[in-house]
Parts: structure tokens; sequence; C-alpha cells
């Protein structure tokens, strides 16, 4: 088997790559080790910043992204008996972010890939080789047979577990990694939101957020221990302990419905700074990890896929390597930024346990600069909108 640009995984990262590859007339192969229906259902990202909606429209998959988005202008704060919505659309001149679930995204990504030439699926990648010569190989099995896919360029956008990264000798790996003292429970609920916008709450149990997938499903989480359980936590204790954190004390309520996802992330942040091997490179989860707080990890697939695309055209078409090889620093420049803002929000909003009293006053201090700064507030909403892209 052959192509020109071998793609390991179809999640965000890899879907976008390929849409992008198809529409300059790149041929490439998607190599998937799980199959559809798990990957259309995997509930994760739902905060888009308005760069990546307008990648969807520009690579000829605006279609659903329009229909059914939901526009959000701010987001509301709530901490110290303070509760502050934050007008991104005007502190940056008019930018926004939408809700739009990566269930969405990934639907409609392989709705258009299905249109000409399917995603691989249940092919799990087992290692890559080559990929220091202009012969990189993709070793895959595909019904229990072991086969090659023959490349030009191999895109690892296989998330941080998967093969790629771990491809990369040891002497050539720059990673850096912190992981932090606490996780999120998160669910998905047939509820109505209370709130149009997304709320952040810091509260003495820890941090909460409401969210939405659309204006009858309520996406929510709850910081939790890093031991925790799931089967810990009832439904019910889920609901009182959002009412409790969200509520600061007031009577606050949210609207309860059946629940009908459930389960525990841990947070890190993880940058491979090593993204090119040769003729091999990572875009995505496989090269960085945020936390979720500022939602920003699809958003950063989004912004490599862009440089990616356009360095791999450049190099098939015109046999020049020139974007390519400023794939790592522009990547970088952006990854490192968001790993701040990230990282800042992250420890801004979550009580870890053994927290002083006096890490504690600095988080308060540090978000009532942003309310009461608008150079402050103007800064989180010029980050929580997204940076502008390179390519
Ligand atoms: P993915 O989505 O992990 O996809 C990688 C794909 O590679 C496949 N794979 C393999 N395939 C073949 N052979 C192998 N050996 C393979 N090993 C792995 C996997 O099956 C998978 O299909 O990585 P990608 O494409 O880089 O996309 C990254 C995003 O999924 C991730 O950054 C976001 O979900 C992060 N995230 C958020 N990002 C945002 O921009 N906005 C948000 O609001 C937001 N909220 C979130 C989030 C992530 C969360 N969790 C659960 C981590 C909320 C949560 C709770
Ligand atoms: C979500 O809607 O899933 C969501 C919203 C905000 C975040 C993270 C995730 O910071």
């Amino acid at each position: 088997m052959k192509t020109q640009v071998g793609i390991i995984g179809a999640g965000p990262a890899g879907l976008f790559l390929a849409q992008m590859l198809h529409r300059a007339g790149i041929d490439s192969v998607i190599l998937e080790s799980k199959d559809q229906n798990y990957v259309m259902g995997r509930v994760r990202a739902g905060v888009l910043e308005q760069g990546a909606i307008d990648t969807l429209k520009e690579i000829g998959v605006g279609e659903n992204v329009e229909a059914e988005r939901m526009e959000h202008e701010g987001i509301t704060f709530k901490f110290d008996g303070v509760e502050r919505y934050i007008d991104v659309k005007a502190l940056t001149g008019g930018r926004t972010v939408s809700v739009y679930g990566q269930q969405s995204v990934v639907r409609d990504l392989i709705d258009a890939r299905n249109s000409y030439n399917e995603v691989k699926w249940h092919c799990p990648v087992s290692s890559i080789s080559d990929f220091e010569t202009d012969k990189p190989k993709i070793h895959f099995t595909e019904n229990g047979e072991e086969k090659t896919l023959a490349c030009d360029y191999i895109a690892g956008t296989d998330g941080f577990w998967g093969p790629s990264r771990q491809a990369i000798p040891a002497a050539k790996q720059r990673t850096h990694e912190f992981v932090y003292p606490y996780s999120w429970l998160g669910i998905l609920a047939e509820a109505k939101p209370v709130s149009h916008v997304v709320i952040y709450a810091n509260h003495e149990n820890g941090f909460a957020l409401q969210s939405m997938r659309s204006p009858e499903i309520s996406r929510l989480y709850i910081q939790c221990d890093n031991d925790d359980d799931i089967k810990n936590w009832s439904d019910e204790m889920i609901w009182d302990e959002l009412d409790l954190r969200l509520g600061q004390g007031t009577d606050f309520k949210l609207n309860r419905g059946p629940v009908i996802q459930k389960g525990i992330s841990p947070l890190r942040s993880f940058v491979s700074e090593t993204m090119r091997c040769g003729r091999l490179f990572l875009a995505g989860d496989s090269a960085h990890i945020v936390p979720p707080t500022g939602a920003k990890g699809l958003n950063l697939a989004v912004a490599d896929v862009r440089v990616l695309a356009a360095g791999l055209t450049k190099a098939i078409k015109d046999g020049s390597e020139d974007i390519l090889d400023q794939y790592e620093a522009i990547c970088l420049d952006r990854i490192w930024k968001t790993q701040r803002f990230s990282w800042w929000l992250t420890t801004s909003f979550h009580r870890a346990k053994g927290m002083s009293t006096f890490e504690h006053k600095l988080q308060l201090a540090t978000l009532h600069t942003i309310v009461s700064s608008e150079a402050a507030a103007t800064s989180f909403a010029e980050s929580y909108a997204g940076m502008p892209y390179i390519y």
C-alpha cells in the first residue's frame, strides 16, 4: 500500500489534516485503531475558537456548524462572592467562541472523508520505520493481517498514548510535563442549561464548570481527587455538589435531568518540543496536552495541522520543505503561550489539597484583578478567544 501522507489516528487532528490535504489535491490514508462508532461517541471538547469554526468552513465542512453551533460572546466567573460576566467579544474587538461538540466536529469530518476515501477503521498501528529516510513506513494490522503503508510523510496524530511520539529516539526527545493534584469529573445530562454561557467557579470544595452541548443538553464538571472513583459519586451527589459550588452561597439550582454519560479525567500539561523527526511530524495531543480549563486542546490541534497541511502541500507539490522546517518553531510559540494560559487558569480556579492560605489569597487576587482591570480582562479575553494563525 502506498500514499503521499500516512495519517495515524482519526481524532480531530488527523481528520482536519486529511481534509485540508484533500482540498490541496494531496492523497492520504488514515489508519485508526478503534471503530467509527467509538470515535464518534467520545465526549470531549465543547468550546471552539472562532478560528477553528472558520477553519471548518474554509475546508468545506461548514454547513452543520453554522446551523448548530451556539455562539458565546463571553464567560461568567464566580469566586469569593463575586459573579462577573467577562464580555470577550467587546474586549477583543468582536471575537467570540462557540460551543460545538467534538462529537459533531468528528462526525462532520468523517462524513466529508467518507465521500471520497474512507478512514481505515480497526487498523491499529504497531510501529513506524524509516522516517529518517525519504521512504517512511507505517506498520499496522488489518483483519488480523500485518500490513505496511509506504508514504512520503507520516503525520502522528495518534493522541497522547499513540505510537508516533514513542518512535522518536530518546536522545532526540525534548519533553516537559506537569501533572496536577486533582482531576475532573464530567457529566453529560438531558437538562436545559441554566446559563447560556459557560460558568467557571472557584469554591472551597473545588472548581466547578457549567457548559452545554445544545439548548437541551448540559455538560458539567467538578474538580475531584486524582484517586477518586466514579462509583463513589451517585448522580444526586454530583448535582448537589454542582449546585453548591456554582451557587457560591446563593440558592442557585441547576435544572436536573437524566445523566447520559459520566467519567473522570486527570489533568496534565505536557509538551514534546520535538514535533518533527525526519519525515515524521507530531500534531495535536501526541505533541501536547493542556488541562481542559480554558478549552484549548482541540483548538491547538487545529492550529498545528493548519501549519502542517501548508508545509506538506508545499513539500509535495513544489519540493520545498521551507514551511516544514519552520513547523516546530511556529507551533511551539502558540503551544507555550497556550500552556501558560491553561496552567494559569487551572491553578487560579482549583483548590489543591494542602494549599496554603497564602496561595489561596493569591488565587483570589488574580481573579479580582481580572474583574477590576480592563487590561487584565482583555489579556484573558484575547487568550480565550484564541490567537491569530500564521498559516
Ligand atoms: P485524539 O482525539 O486523542 O485522537 C487520537 C486518535 O488516534 C487513535 N490512535 C491510534 N490509531 C491507530 N493506531 C494506533 N496505535 C493508535 N493510537 C491511538 C486514537 O484511537 C484516536 O482516535 O487526539 P487529537 O486528534 O490530537 O485531538 C485532541 C483533542 O481530542 C483534545 O485536545 C480535546 O478533546 C481536549 N479538550 C478540549 N479541547 C478544546 O479545544 N476545547 C474544549 O472545550 C475541550 N474540552 C477536552 C475537553 C478534553 C477532555 N478530556 C476528556 C481529555 C474536555 C475534556 C474533559
Ligand atoms: C465543555 O463544554 O466540555 C468545556 C467547556 C469549557 C472548558 C472545557 C470543556 O474549559
